[in-house]
């Protein structure tokens, strides 16, 4: 979704409900990255390490896309993080839910983290792990990787 359909819901008065799980980074991508034993490079938004040369251990970046969503004219609920996440997500929905028909869209802003995975799939993704590499993480990926390929069933053909 582009931040311009939300101009849109505003100008036309719609009542689009949205969820935004504001992890700073890529979370998905991430997890794959270290399951292919890449370390996570460069999925966090992180201020660049100068010393480094490295944004895995700067400082998160001060995006807020709450405010961003306010100023395109969006009512904006946000969450922070603690245990009651779960029940104030919740609550947030009814809330927005119970809001006026006509009265534009709304955006529930839940803050996170690129760490907090969701539940496991349960099920294998095959992407390819480079079969040369400098870095036992990769060469150890890469017998991971094999292995599950060779278990691999084909359902077509
Ligand atoms: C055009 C396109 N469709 C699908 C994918 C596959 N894909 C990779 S990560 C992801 C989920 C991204 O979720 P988001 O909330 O943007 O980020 P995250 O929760 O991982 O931080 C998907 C669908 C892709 N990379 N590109």
């Amino acid at each position: 979704m582009m931040h311009t359909e939300l101009v849109t819901a505003v100008a036309e008065r719609i009542k689009l409900i949205v969820v935004l799980i504001q992890n700073h980074g890529y979370a998905s991508i991430g997890s794959l990255s270290e399951m292919l034993g890449s370390q996570r490079f460069g999925t966090q938004y992180r201020a660049l390490n100068e010393e480094q040369h490295s944004f895995d251990e700067g400082e998160t970046l001060p995006v807020d896309l709450a405010l961003n969503a306010e100023s395109l004219g969006v009512k904006v609920i946000r969450i922070e993080p603690g245990e009651k996440v779960i029940a104030e997500l919740e609550q947030a929905v009814r809330d927005a839910k119970a809001a006026p028909e006509r009265g534009g869209p709304i955006l529930i802003h839940v803050e996170s983290d690129p760490l907090l995975d969701a539940p496991s799939s349960e099920s294998w993704w095959d992407v390819p792990v480079s079969q040369v590499s400098e870095l036992d993480s990769t060469k150890r990926a890469f017998q991971t990787y094999t292995d599950h390929k060779s278990r691999q069933r084909k359902l077509l053909g």
